[in-house]
């Protein structure tokens, strides 16, 4: 089985045995795929959840990722490699993607040792999620973690279907959290932008332009939306007030 990694005009076919064993090599994988003389900064990203959270459709919503020449690999089908990146003041920034298929059997060590940061997803449609969140945190917390982590509720489009409420998550979680659609491209920002900030412990970064998106499957009106956004921040000074 091969991998094609590039730019659309520029395939480079490589083994994806070769890609795996040589994936922390990031000097040389930019240099494969030649997006940028400057090289991008490049963080290597777990994305995590239980089957069905959402997490290669979040994935998926960067125009750029969408090339399936974007899509570098696939490590028979148990997880699948993609390229995000960020245009920020300081430059670009990369994320090097391991979207994990499945549950909770899919966290291994070894994520956890090479690993710079993890997003944690679970769907807020479905109950279950909240049920399993404390044995996610156990699992990632008892391997000792150090890496930056974030939650995302998913799927808060579903609004006659959510099950999760935000003060549910922000009871039950330790990381910060933010409510996201995948499918509407609600929030899909965030999480990174949050991740940036940690991993290059500057407070100050920011976008340098809108992130480029495929367009919505999904559609979430204005109101919607800054309902959503209401009840996420009232939940969040009720959190505060508490605790
Ligand atoms: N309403 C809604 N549905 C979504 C959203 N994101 C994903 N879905 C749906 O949820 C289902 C599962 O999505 P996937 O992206 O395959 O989930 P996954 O976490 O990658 O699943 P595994 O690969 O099996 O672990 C699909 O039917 C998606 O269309 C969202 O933002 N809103
Ligand atoms: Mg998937």
């Amino acid at each position: 089985m091969g991998g094609v990694i590039g730019h659309k005009d520029h395939h480079v076919v490589v083994p994806v045995s070769c890609l795996l064993d040589t994936w922390h090599d990031h000097d040389r994988i930019a240099s494969l795929t030649s997006l940028s003389n400057m090289g991008p900064r490049q963080f290597l990203l777990h994305i995590v959840g239980d089957s069905g959270s959402g997490k290669t459709s979040f994935v998926s919503r960067n125009s750029y990722l969408q090339l399936p020449d974007a899509i570098i690999g696939d490590d028979e089908n148990e997880s699948t490699w993609h390229y995000l990146d960020f245009d920020t003041n300081l430059g670009r920034i990369r994320f090097s993607c391991h979207d994990h298929h499945g549950g909770i059997e899919t966290l291994n060590d070894e994520m956890f040792h090479e690993g710079d940061c993890i997003i944690l997803l679970i769907d807020v449609t479905n109950i279950t999620s909240l049920v399993s969140l404390p044995t996610w945190t156990h699992s990632i917390v008892s391997r000792n973690a150090r890496v930056p982590v974030v939650l995302c509720g998913n799927k808060v489009d579903a609004i006659n279907d959510r099950r999760v409420q935000p003060i549910m998550v922000l009871e039950e979680t330790i990381w910060q959290y933010y409510e996201i659609s995948a499918l509407a491209n609600f929030n899909f920002e965030k999480p990174f932008m949050y991740l940036i900030r940690k991993l290059m412990d500057n407070q100050d970064i920011h976008f340098a332009h809108p992130v480029n998106l495929l367009p919505p499957t999904i559609m979430l009106s204005e109101e919607a939306r800054a309902q959503i956004e209401e009840n996420y921040q009232t939940a969040r000074g009720l959190f505060e007030e508490v605790f």
